[in-house]
Order: C-alpha cells, then structure tokens, then sequence
C-alpha cells in the first residue's frame, strides 16, 4: 500500500485529492493545523476511512513539518497548504509569504534530510503569470481548443506576480527547482488555473456568487415571487420575506468588485487528477492544468444566474470598491496542451456545468439547514 502525505488536507483541493487517492488504494495522511474550531467539514464522507488519518502541524513551524514527514516517510508528498486568497495577501503579506514559501521549504528541507525517496507535488498557481501572457505561440497540439492567435499562458510564459500571494508562491516555484536540480529530488510544480467546486472556500468569487443566487432561487420559490426588485423599488440594504415555513428569510444585494476579470476555470476534481499524474511521472517536470477557455467574471454570473432563469442579474449586483485589490491579473486562459498529450490529462465538467453543479449544491445546503 502506497501512502500519501497531503499538508493542506481540510481544503478543497485536499478533500478531493484525498477521495482520489483512497479510491486508488492509497494510505492517506493529511495535514491539519490547529484551530479553535472543526475544520474537517469538506472531509465528512472519508473521515472514518480506515486508510485515511490526521496528523496536527502547521508549514510554517519546521519541527513540526520534519517530525511528520519524518514519521511518515510517504511515497508521495503533496503540499496544498496556503494562505490561498489574493486579496486577503495584500493585508496579510507576512503571513502569506511565511506559508506559502518558507512553508514549501520546510517540506523540501523535510523530505531532503528525512526521506529523500519520496515525491513532492507543489502547488503552483496561474496567479505567477501576472498581467503576462503568449502572444505568437509555437504550433499547438491539435487535442486543445486553443487557436494559434490566442493570447495565452503556458509552462514557457514569464512570471510577473501582481501580488504577495504570487510573489510567496514564485519563491516556492523556484525552491522546488532549486531542491529538484541540487538534490536530485523527484519534486514536480503544477501551474493549475482557478479551479473551482461545491467545496469552494465561500469568499472566492464563484462561490459568493452561487451561495447568493441559490438564497434568491429559495426566496422565489418561497414566496412565488418571479422577479425581486432588490436594487429598484425595494431599493434598501435588506429585504425581509416570510418563507412557506413563515420563518423570516434575508436578502441582500450581491457586493462584487472587479467582474470585468477573465480567468480559466475549471471544476477541482478534474485537476487534482492531474496533480496526481505529474507525481505518477518518471523524471519530474512542471505541468499547467487549464481548460483552454477563459471568462469574464460578468459571464460567470451570466451563467450563475441563468441556471435559475433569471436572465438580468443586474437587479440584483452592486459594484463595492472595497472588493478591487490594489492590483489586479486581468486575463488568464491556459493551454494545457503539455498536459493533455504528455499526461492524457482531461477535464470532465466544462464552465456551465460548473456555475449550475455550483447553484444546485448551495441550493441544497439552504433546504438542509
Ligand atoms: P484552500 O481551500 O484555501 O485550502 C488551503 C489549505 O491550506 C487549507 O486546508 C488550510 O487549512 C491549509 N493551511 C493554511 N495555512 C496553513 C498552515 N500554516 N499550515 C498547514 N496548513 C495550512 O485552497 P485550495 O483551493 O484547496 O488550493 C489548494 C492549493 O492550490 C493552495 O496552495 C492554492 O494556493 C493552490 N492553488 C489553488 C487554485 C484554485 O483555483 N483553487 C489554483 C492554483 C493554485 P485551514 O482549513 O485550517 O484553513
Ligand atoms: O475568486 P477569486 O478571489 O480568485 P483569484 O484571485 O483568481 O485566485 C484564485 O485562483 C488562483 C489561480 O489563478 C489561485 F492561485 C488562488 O489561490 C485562488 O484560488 O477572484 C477572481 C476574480 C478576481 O479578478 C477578483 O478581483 O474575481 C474578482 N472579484 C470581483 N469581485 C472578486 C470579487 N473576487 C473575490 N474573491 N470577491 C469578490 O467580491
């Protein structure tokens, strides 16, 4: 039996990473940090697995990070664990680049002098790319469904991080290669663009904008009304509505800040697939996972509140600049070609079917409340 040792392992990547590897037969231990409350939610369907456990530890404290890789000695090693808001980074920069980089060091340094077989998986994000992107790309494999005069990012376009987040998550790119070519680890780096799910962290846009339109599917049908006028004659902060329980439902306008922002997404469990594959290689390379497509955060909402047959969302959406960060990656769009022919990696939920997985999910978590 193969075992996995997977620091970030109470997030959404680490649920489904984790639902992958058990599956696959794998002894599983994850990585959670201390907190003054549960944080195991997202692990529910696994926790009593007998092949899955939890250590206590933190990235950021190095004897911790050594006595668990130490005790361990896992075949594979999948650090996941960050501080993963961009916006949150630009008031919490310390506390960012000690997780996100001197963190990942400390399980290079781990696995260097402790168990210097195993493999390591980094989580390497699209945010390095900055405002940089591929203009005239080299001829592109036939299986993507880029075109050869799409602007694009992919494993040979220049980092220019925009923000901590992707300055910390730069230096610990960089670690990797340095601790892969110097020591000879196996230690691979995925560049994976916005990967999203039912499990999504509720302050990333997606999710903030799911959980609303399935609070404002369960009005409507509550009350019967078709068509609130959140921001026209009802225009106040909060409107008040008597579900058929009679209990006294809230809704708010939706607060947004920049939604003229393109990203790639793509639904989680195709990626941490992915991940797995690019630890599965023989000599370790790095790997962007990516849809090929990018879209507009107004198209995110186009498709989010569509899939509860409201065509005009802004009714219901108000600008805050309070949501802006004080810089911004305007446009990303991969190309996983590398990926899709060297891995045979490929994506089963495309952008719509993720906004409407997305609505229908949080629907669910209201009618169960
Ligand atoms: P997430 O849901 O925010 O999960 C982050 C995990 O890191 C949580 O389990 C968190 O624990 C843990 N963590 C934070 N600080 C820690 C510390 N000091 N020590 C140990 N664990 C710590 O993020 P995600 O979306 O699953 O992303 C997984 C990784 O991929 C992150 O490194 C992220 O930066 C990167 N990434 C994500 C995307 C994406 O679109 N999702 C794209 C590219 C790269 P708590 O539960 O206690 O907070
Ligand atoms: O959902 P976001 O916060 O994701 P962002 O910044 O793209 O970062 C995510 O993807 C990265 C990969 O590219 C990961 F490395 C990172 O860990 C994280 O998972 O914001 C997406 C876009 C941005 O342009 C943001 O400015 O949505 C814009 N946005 C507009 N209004 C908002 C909001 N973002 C958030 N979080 N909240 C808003 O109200």
């Amino acid at each position: 039996m193969r075992t996995a040792l997977i620091f970030g392992v109470t997030g959404q990547d680490g649920s489904y990473l984790s639902e992958l590897l058990l599956d696959k037969g794998y002894r599983v231990v994850g990585v959670y940090r201390r907190s003054s409350v549960d944080t195991t939610e997202r692990l529910r369907g696994f926790l009593e697995n007998p092949n899955f456990e939890l250590m206590c530890g933190d990235v950021a404290d190095s004897g911790s990070v050594y006595n668990i890789v130490d005790t361990i000695q896992p075949d594979e090693c999948y650090n996941l664990a960050a501080q993963s808001h961009v916006g949150v980074s630009f008031e919490q920069p310390e506390a960012t680049f000690l997780i996100n980089a001197v963190g990942p060091l400390n399980i290079l340094e781990a696995i260097r002098r402790r168990s210097p077989d195993t493999r390591f998986y980094q989580a390497s994000t699209s945010e390095m790319f900055g405002d940089n992107y591929t203009e005239k790309p080299k001829p592109i494999d036939a299986t993507t469904s880029l075109s050869n005069t799409d602007k694009f990012q992919d494993e040979d376009t220049a980092f220019a991080p925009r923000s901590p987040y992707a300055v910390a998550k730069v230096a610990a790119h960089n670690l990797v290669h340095t601790y892969r070519e110097a020591y000879g680890l196996h230690a691979t780096c995925g560049i994976l663009f916005n990967h999203e799910s039912e499990r999504r962290g509720e302050n990333f846009v997606t999710r903030k904008i799911t959980k609303y339109v399935a609070s404002l599917k369960c009005l409507m049908d509550d009350t019967g009304v078709k068509d609130l006028d959140v921001l026209g004659s009802h225009r106040r902060e909060v409107l008040y509505w008597n579900n058929q329980d009679g209990q006294e439902v809230e809704i708010k306008y939706l607060e947004l800040g920049n939604i003229d922002s393109h990203r790639d997404w793509g639904h989680a469990a195709d990626y941490v697939r992915g991940m797995w594959l690019m630890v599965q290689e023989e000599s370790p390379r790095d790997y962007v996972l990516a849809t090929g497509s990018t879209h507009s955060v107004r198209e995110f909402l186009d498709a989010a509140f569509k899939s509860i047959g409201v065509e005009d969302w802004s009714k219901y959406v108000v600008i805050n600049p309070k949501f802006f960060r004080p810089a911004e990656v305007d446009y990303l769009k991969g190309n996983p070609a590398k990926a899709e022919t060297a891995l045979k990696w490929t994506r089963d939920i495309s952008f719509d079917d993720l906004a409407q997985r997305m609505v229908e999910s949080d629907i669910q978590n209201i009618r169960n409340e």
